[in-house]
Formats: structure tokens, sequence, C-alpha cells
């Protein structure tokens, strides 16, 4: 009997897209391939002709994060590279933590003290990294990263490092491997604007090698706290509830706008309440924890919809959900309230569920 290996991982799987070489170590921890789900009850509402849900949060750490920081990680290796560092809103500090630990570099993460859910905080810290949490928001741990970097012998794994859009891209030639061909929209939550930049280079990748006939619309959505690219100028004090995209001046700023376009597409963004009311009909409706940010794809799709500027009827949309929702297990709580409590009784139970 051979070696089984089942889920070999996106640097396997996608290897002759990649920036790969015989040196480059085929790290892994079963990233990717992960699931595209048909909507069952938005899809109606908006009137779509099929719209499909991106479950990234499938992924080994629970986000997107880990297609790319995989590459990362592996070309790291490959030129010599002994300690990796990022800053981060959570979600790549905990992919960049399980990748050194599974590889054996040393990770250093910093932070935003306040400002990182708590599953996200937990992932770095139980994957062995260095975290420091700084008295400021992401854009400033990314300007003192870049200024350590320039002064020890780290590796940037933000996506200033260009092989973490590399890896990211493959999330593109999934969806569209999945449904043969590239749909008519993708929307994407937007935060540093590096997935939105990565998902356009692989459907540009795939449009010209003839792996599909058509490239889709790209629709970003920022939070409106925190929605540079919408205003055109950068936030100095973004502020959201989405954690994750709580950034105020992102590294692919140039590439995101070029992705919109070069594909027809739309940046625009979504109020905080928008968010968690999508984030709140993805559990209820269709079955799907994600966490806040994520959310923000399909609010700034319900909106467009809305205000009747997106007709979907007979097209396909994709909408990135991008993070696990149990990273952030307090917002969740947060909004559902509390549970009832009462003695392990029957007539009790019955009671508090008004059944009786
Ligand atoms: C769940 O982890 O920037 O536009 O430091 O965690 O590529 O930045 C996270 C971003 C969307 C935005 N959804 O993606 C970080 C970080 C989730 C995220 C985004 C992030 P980009």
């Amino acid at each position: 009997m051979g070696t089984i290996n089942p889920h070999p991982g996106v640097l396997a799987h996608y290897r002759e897209y990649l920036p790969i070489t015989d040196a480059t170590p085929m790290l892994s921890l079963g990233e990717g391939d992960t699931p595209l789900v048909r909507s069952t009850s938005l899809e109606g509402e908006i009137g779509a002709g099929a719209l499909y849900f991106k479950f990234e949060g499938a992924n080994p750490t629970g986000s997107f994060k880990d297609r790319g920081m995989v590459l990362t990680i592996a070309k790291a290796i490959e030129e010599g590279s002994r300690a990796v560092i990022c800053a981060s809103t959570g979600n790549t500090s905990a992919s960049a933590a399980a990748y050194a630990a599974r590889a054996g570099l040393t990770a250093v993460v910093i932070v935003p003290d306040g400002y990182v859910a708590l599953g996200k905080l937990a992932q770095a810290m139980i994957y062995g990294a260095r975290v420091v949490m700084v008295r400021g928001n992401f854009d400033d741990a990314l300007d003192i990263v870049r200024r350590l970097a320039a002064a020890h012998p780290v590796t940037v794994v933000n996506s200033i490092n260009h092989y973490r859009l590399e890896g990211q891209k493959t999330g593109a030639f999934e969806l569209c491997d999945v449904l043969g061909d590239a749909p008519d929209y993708l929307a994407i939550p937007v935060g540093n604007a590096g997935n939105i930049s990565a998902y356009w280079m692989g459907f540009c990748q795939y449009h010209a090698l003839e792996r599909i006939s058509r490239t889709p619309h790209v629709l970003g959505f920022e939070a409106a706290g925190a929605a540079p690219i919408v205003r055109n100028a950068v936030v100095p004090n973004p502020e959201t509830v989405a954690t994750a995209i709580r950034i105020g001046n992102p590294a692919s700023w140039e590439l995101a706008v070029e992705a919109r376009d070069q594909s027809g597409g739309v940046i625009d963004c979504v109020t905080d309440d928008e968010i968690l009311d999508s984030y709140q009909a993805l559990a209820q409706r269709e079955g799907l924890f994600v966490e806040p940010a994520s959310a923000a794809s399909v609010a700034g799709v319900r909106k467009l919809v809305r205000e009747g500027k997106l007709d979907l009827t007979d097209k396909t949309t994709v909408c990135i959900l991008t993070g696990n929702g149990l990273k952030d297990p307090d917002r969740a709580v947060m909004l559902s309230g509390d549970a009832a409590r009462v003695d392990p009784d029957l007539v009790a139970v019955e009671r508090a569920l008004g059944w009786n």
C-alpha cells in the first residue's frame, strides 16, 4: 500500500501555478479545499440566480490566511530564514504561528492591544509565538514590523511579502475548479486588501491559461469606520466591531483598486449594524458561523441589491467567508443574550421553555 495523503494542501494541489522550486519544502497542514456551500435562504432574498459561500473558516487555523501563509513559510525556509514576524489583527498571527511551529521557525507577532478576538490570541500563544501587544492599531503595528525587519534577521510574513498573495490566489482557483468556470460576481471583505488582490491575480492567471472563459466582477467591502479605499484617504483612527478589518492604511491599496477597476467591480463599505445583521443571518438562516469581518461580503451584496445598484437575476455570486465564528466567541454571546439557568428539574426546564 502506498502512502496515503488524502488532503495534501495547496502547495501540492496547485504546484504548477505557484512559485515553487525543487528546493521548496512541501509544507502543509491540510489547508484549502474548503466547502463551497449553496445558499438556501439569502439567495431567494436577494433574487440571485445562484449564491454560494466559500467557507474559509474550515482551514486548519480557521481562516483564509493559511493559503498564503503555507507558501510564505515554505519560501522562508527555502531562503534559510530562522524567524518570521508579522503585524496582525489576529488571523495572520494565528496562521503564521501555526506554520512556523510546524516548520520549526520562531514566530514573532505584533498585535494591537485590546483589539484582537480572544480565539486568535489564544492560537498565537498556544502555537508558541512570541506575542507583543502594542497600544496602537494595526497600522502602527505594521510600521513597527517593517522597522524591526530592517534591523534584525527576520522575514516579514505580512502581505507585503508577495508569496502571501501567491498562495492566497488558490482560493480563486478552487472555486473556479468547483463551479467549472468563474462566477459572475465575487464578493469579499477588505481590510489590508491582500485577499481581494490575490483573488484577482488568481482569476487573471486562470483566464490567461484558458481554465475559465471570463473573469468575475469583484465586489470588495470595507467597514464604514475603516474605509480608506472607499473614502480615498488614510483613516488615522479606524473603528469597527469587525476587528479583523480595523485597518486604516491597507498595504495592498493600489492592487485592490486595480482589481476593482480591471474587473468592472466596486469597493464599497458596510456599517457595523449591517455587518452584525448579516453575521446573525448567516448563522441563523444558513447555519454558517463566521466572524463579523467575514459577514461584510454578504452585508455588502445585500446592501447593493437593496439599493437597486446590483441585479443578480440569473447571475452566479460567490461570497468569501474569510474566518470562523469561533475566533470571536465574545461577539456571538454578546449578541445572543444569556441562556436561562434553572435547577435540573423537568418542570423548571419546561417553564424556562414556556412549554407548560
Ligand atoms: C476574517 O490577520 O489583516 O483584506 O492581520 O482576518 O486581505 O486584509 C486580517 C484580515 C477579512 C481582510 N476577513 O483581508 C490580519 C488581517 C478576515 C480577516 C480580512 C481579514 P485582507
